[in-house]
């Protein structure tokens, strides 16, 4: 249902024509409706309509009818970013709150009394002759303990951003309608602004993406790409989340995927969870088939791809994850049958798949990235690349470039992929029975090196190394440090952050195996890629669960317990004898090399569990005790 409704404004419409639209759209929260006033008039928007799932239809006609969206074949559709906006911005990102004791070393944190009247003052008047689109939402399947925190309700004056939020979050008036406490949703306001005029990367940016985490209010202004722009995700999902789950000290909230891995045989399913770096194959992993070789055997299930809130449950002593999520915005690059026939199944025909920034035919309607095809099609009539550019009308340095930006993702319902678990929608969650970091790491990390100590897994999630990739503006391929993979979205102070999994885990009466993982390590001479990756990620996975089960022992290093090559199911696995010799190695001369610079890492951070500290000490006096 459209809500062609005035709203109190400058131009003097009446303000009764807002509550008309709100008591239309059934939204009867009183403390969301003052909220979408506030903002409506603040941001001087024309129009305010509430949506809800079901407008999705509505909404893609409308946007197709604007041009803001285009068909991409039967019920697949393609759009385009403005060019100096297609990732997160991690400079621009800040969190701000009233405590200075918030402030942490990536966190970025600003006081909330300057930063917020500075966002108020960009949004002022921003919106004018826009649509305000009231999007309420839950991060949380229906029912999970951790509701409370899960709801929310976005504003924002781009359309293609609320079909976007559709897709990836359980979208409408009902989960803002009847909460415990009415007052307690997440605010979250996004205005796109004038993206020609905003400096992009310049000194004189003017894009703000702040989470006032201690009001749990998100102010976004000056994007309409991804995390800055779809609150519910990262925002909410896993800044703002992981705010919460500290304040509260109920859980925690982790870029990480979500699976399930399910024996056929025994019919037993376990359940890792886990977290890698952006772009560097949660999306993938959750998404794995499994090789052909042990297909009849295992099935991987998919929860999810790059959220999961975890919560100890006081009843069975268990971890417990959810994926908050309800959809997915994975990475086009390099997705093809091959590497992952599952996220083709997931953007088929019908989907309601919205692509971004990859490229687009506009007389097929088909769409491609690199990686999709060995290579690019060879018939280039009708074929633009991310900017628009006829490929046909490329010169000098342009022809060459790729034709998708590195960063070109798809939007698309958990529903519609095709090893969906079965029970995804659980509100209690999936028993935890292994946590993984992974590392993009081209040198020293082993494919898989398993340990069974908390501090040490904490310990080494917290010196996790990870080379950047595209989806931040301007750091691709820069080696930094990534803490639990949660760098970009650090909400409090790394101290704080290490001892809070130290309490949440360690309260847990049954713990899970825990394991660094790398399926980046390249061949220094040529660089290839020395596993195969993908699907046979699957390989060391199955071997951490049955050293869990005690059915293997490996090989005890001083950073970990490694595979032995005749305990990793190697049936039909393309890896080359000399390269997996490599993957299952430990150099330690380098690895005491690595030890320098994690304690430098690690010294920056105040109030950091001298439990942290020990288990460094450990690793590094074993490694010293290493003959190598
Ligand atoms: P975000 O959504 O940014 O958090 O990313 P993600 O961690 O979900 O990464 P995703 O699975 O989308 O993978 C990112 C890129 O890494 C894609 O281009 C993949 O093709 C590539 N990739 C994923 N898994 C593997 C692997 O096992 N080996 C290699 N070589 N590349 C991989
Ligand atoms: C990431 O960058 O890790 C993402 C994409 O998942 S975005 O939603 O843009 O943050
Ligand atoms: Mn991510």
């Amino acid at each position: 249902m459209a809500y062609d409704v005035k709203v109190a404004s400058a131009e003097g419409n009446s303000a009764g024509d807002l509550e008309t639209t709100l008591d239309e759209a059934g939204l009867k929260n009183r403390y969301v409706r003052e909220y979408v006033r506030h903002w409506a008039e603040h941001t001087g928007a024309s129009r305010v309509e509430v949506i809800g799932a079901a407008d999705d239809a509505r909404l893609i006609r409308e946007s197709l009818a604007a041009g803001e969206i285009l068909p991409a074949g039967e019920g697949r559709y393609y759009a385009r970013s403005y060019a100096k906006d297609t990732a997160r911005s991690e400079e621009r990102t800040i969190v701000a709150t009233a405590s200075p004791a918030d402030k942490g070393v990536y966190n970025n944190w600003h006081p909330s009394a300057t930063m917020r009247p500075l966002v108020e003052k960009l949004m002022r008047g921003a919106s004018a002759g826009k649509t305000m689109y009231v999007i309420p939402y839950l991060m949380a399947p229906a029912g999970s303990p951790l509701e409370p925190y899960a709801a929310g309700v976005e504003l924002t004056d781009h359309r293609t951003v609320a079909l976007h939020m559709i897709r990836m979050a359980r979208v409408g008036v009902e989960h803002v309608n009847n909460l415990d406490d009415p007052d307690t949703f997440v605010r979250g306001v996004h205005v796109t602004g004038d993206l020609e005029n905003l400096g992009q990367g310049t000194p004189e940016d003017k894009r703000y993406f702040v989470t006032l985490a201690d009001e749990r209010t998100i102010l976004h202004f000056g994007s309409s790409y991804g995390g800055n722009a779809l609150l519910g995700k990262i925002a909410h999902g896993l800044r703002q989340a992981a705010y919460d789950g500290w304040a509260s000290g109920e859980f925690l909230a982790e870029q990480f995927m979500l699976i399930g891995i399910t024996d056929k045989q025994t019919g037993r399913t376990w359940h890792i969870c886990g977290g890698f770096p952006s772009a560097s194959g949660k999306t993938n992993l959750a998404m794995m088939l499994a090789p052909n070789s042990l297909g009849d055997r295992y099935h991987v299930s998919f929860y999810g791809d790059d959220i999961a809130w975890l919560r100890v449950d006081p009843e069975d002593g268990k971890i417990y994850a959810i994926n908050p999520e309800n959809g997915v915005f994975g990475v086009a690059k390099d997705t093809n049958e091959v590497t992952n026939p599952t996220a083709l199944g997931s953007v088929a025909a019908g989907t309601g798949v919205l692509f971004t920034n990859v490229a687009y035919n506009e007389v097929t309607q088909d769409v491609w990235w690199e990686g999709r095809t060995p290579q690019p099609p060879v018939d280039v009539t009708g074929w633009r690349d991310w900017t628009g550019k006829l490929i046909s009308e490329r010169s000098g340095d342009e022809v060459g470039k790729p034709w998708a930006h590195p960063n070109s993702r798809f939007t698309t319902t958990l529903a519609n992929v095709p090893n969906i678990a079965a029970d995804y929608e659980s509100g209690q969650g999936v028993p935890i029975d292994a946590i993984i970091f992974g590392g993009r790491t081209r040198d020293r990390e082993p494919l898989i090196r398993a340990m069974t100590d908390l501090a040490e897994a904490v310990y080494d999630g917290l010196t996790l190394g990870a080379e950047a990739t595209f989806a931040a503006e301007g750091v691709d391929g820069q080696l930094r440090y990534d803490p639990m993979s949660m760098r970009p979205f650090m909400s409090y102070p790394e101290g704080a952050y290490a001892e809070h999994w130290l309490r949440i885990i360690g309260a847990a009466r049954e713990e899970p195996i825990f394991a660094h993982v790398n399926w980046f390590q390249r061949d220094p001479d040529d660089g290839h890629f020395l596993w195969p990756g993908y699907r046979d990620n699957l390989r060391p996975l199955l071997w951490l669960l049955r050293l869990k089960d005690g059915q293997v022992r490996g090989r005890q290093t001083p950073v970990g317990i490694v595979p032995t090559a005749a305990e990793l199911d190697l049936t039909e696995c393309g890896v080359r004898p000399e390269d997996l010799a490599k993957l299952l190695s430990i150099d330690a001369a380098r690895w005491r090399q690595e030890m320098a610079h994690r304690e430098e890492h690690l010294a920056q951070f105040d109030g950091l569990p001298e439990a942290i500290w020990a288990a460094h000490r450990r690793v590094a006096a074993a490694l010293d005790a290493d003959g190598d």
